[in-house]
């Protein structure tokens, strides 16, 4: 018996490769959470940078407390089982009237993960839709095997490399990913997706949260996780703590040593170090 997805959207994640809308908390709560990086955002004077939208669950209680928040375990438990990881977060937040835009890739390229079993829950914290840059994916997509990308490095692109699939994908068999602020939508790592520019006069602003079931391993280099149910009998990644406020000097120097140690296998093969490198700019680079 699932815990919270009905049987429909279950069905519909394994032959789309997503799912959506799934309400994780009201639009105020979403709202809330808005607010708290945008306060964070006006006392460090301007937008979050670098490494720290990246594995930004251990760096603020807030999202420690999203990332195990029990409608979007519940549904990620309905379709991996019950013993799970968040391997990582990533912001994307697309800024108003800014020529950011995410290519069409798929997640599992340079992730270093053994197998597909990747999921991501991307928790809107704004409206994401048509008019504000919001991702759209090619369904059916994550049933076929890895693709090959090239990296582009673009300018505006907000992935790591700026990679994209090295086949044609046609727009029109594209499917556009409207959601309210609080609702989130689920995608399999192998699922072909991308999205265009804000055009609008708001901040974009989508949080994805990676999970695996605790039996995949990382075969690219050492890696830790966050696990946020069930047990670990395997052990393949190194357990991450819980903050229970913001910004600890403790986990700040964690998160560095992770996400340095992270940004090297994302960017193995390249010229690139660091999440930090200049070579990696722009700063809103996500994922
Ligand atoms: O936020 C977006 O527009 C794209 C998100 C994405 O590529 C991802 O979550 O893997």
């Amino acid at each position: 018996m699932p815990r919270i997805l009905t049987q429909r959207q279950i069905d519909t994640y394994w032959k789309d490769g997503c799912v959506f809308p799934i309400r994780v908390m009201s639009e105020d709560d979403a709202h809330a959470i808005r607010e708290r990086l945008e306060a964070f955002e006006k006392e460090t004077g301007g937008p979050l940078k670098g490494s720290l939208r990246h594995k930004s669950h251990l760096l603020f209680s807030w999202l420690g407390d999203l990332v195990r928040h029990e409608r979007i375990v519940d549904a990620i438990e309905d379709l991996y089982g019950p013993n799970l990881l968040c391997w990582t977060t990533n912001f994307f937040i697309k800024e108003a009237n800014n020529p950011a835009f995410v290519s069409w890739h798929q997640d599992s390229t340079y992730w270093g993960l053994d197998r597909p079993d990747v999921v991501t829950a991307w928790v809107a914290f704004t409206e994401s839709n048509k008019a504000n840059g919001a991702m759209d994916f090619i369904p059916g997509t994550q049933t076929g095997d890895q693709i090959p990308h090239r990296d582009t490095f673009a300018k505006n692109n907000l992935l790591t490399r700026g990679q994209e699939v090295a086949v044609d994908v046609d727009p029109k068999d594209a499917v556009t990913i409207e959601l309210r602020p609080g609702e989130m939508h689920l995608h399999h790592v192998r699922l072909v997706h991308g999205s265009p520019p804000n055009p609008s006069n708001d901040r974009r602003i989508g949080f994805a949260i990676r999970y695996i079931p605790t039996s995949v391993r990382q075969v690219a280099g050492e890696d830790s996780a966050t696990l946020v149910r069930g047990v670990d009998t395997f052990n393949h990644f190194a357990h991450e703590p819980r903050p229970t406020s913001d910004m600890d000097p403790e986990f700040v120097k964690l998160h560095h040593e992770i996400a340095e140690r992270n940004a090297r296998i994302l960017y193995r093969g390249t010229q690139v170090k660091s999440y930090n490198d200049p070579k990696a700019l722009p700063d809103d680079r996500a994922a």
